[in-house]
């Protein structure tokens, strides 16, 4: 799934179809699609539990400034947020609009409807897997390349954002549950 470093195993569980298939992205020509996988030392209930919070990414993604909720009715789906972001990116802001919650089987996923930004119709799911006492998560994506840009850029570019999440997520994790 992903290239893992020298003399470092990447084990990733056998996923029941009924999850893996959210996984499964469509990318036309002009888009491209990756996955980040993370493994965190914490139970699925710690991370689920800042996973879950649409209206509240800042609580583990370093790039988002502030978020408030701009329509639905708290966390359901079809909720709209609006994220500013912090200084140094190309990009002021973000409207996304969430597109799966289960607090079942931990599955996550928005879409970006606007903003401004480059990263055009990008839509990503995340899913958590218990894994002995840790956490596995899947996050994988699907975004249109931006004009002048390559689907290699456009990868690096999104996988390191999504990298830099899912540390901080880790991290968050690991001390609550310490
Ligand atoms: O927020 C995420 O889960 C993932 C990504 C890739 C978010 C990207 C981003 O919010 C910026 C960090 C602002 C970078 C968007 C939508 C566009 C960017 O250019």
């Amino acid at each position: 799934v992903q290239p893992s470093l020298p003399g470092r195993r990447l084990v990733v569980p056998s996923l029941p179809d009924s999850v893996a298939r959210y996984h499964v992205h469509v990318a036309e020509p002009n888009q491209c699609c990756s996955v980040v996988i993370q493994a965190i030392n914490a139970p699925v209930a710690a991370v689920w539990a800042v996973v879950r919070r649409f209206d509240h990414p800042q609580g583990y993604k370093n790039f988002v400034k502030s978020c408030h909720v701009i329509t639905g009715d708290g966390i359901r789906v079809g909720a709209v947020r609006e994220v500013l972001v912090v200084s140094g990116l190309p990009a002021e802001s973000s409207t996304e609009r969430l597109e799966i919650l289960d607090d079942e089987r931990h599955v996550m996923s928005f879409s970006v409807v606007g903003g401004d930004h480059r990263l055009r119709n990008y839509r990503s799911v995340t899913t958590l897997h218990a894994s002995g006492n840790e956490t596995l998560v899947i996050e994988s994506y699907v975004v249109d390349v931006p004009q002048g840009n390559t689907v290699e850029e456009t990868c690096v570019f999104v996988e390191t954002i999504v990298r830099c999440n899912l540390q901080s997520l880790a991290q968050i994790a690991e001390n609550r549950t310490r």
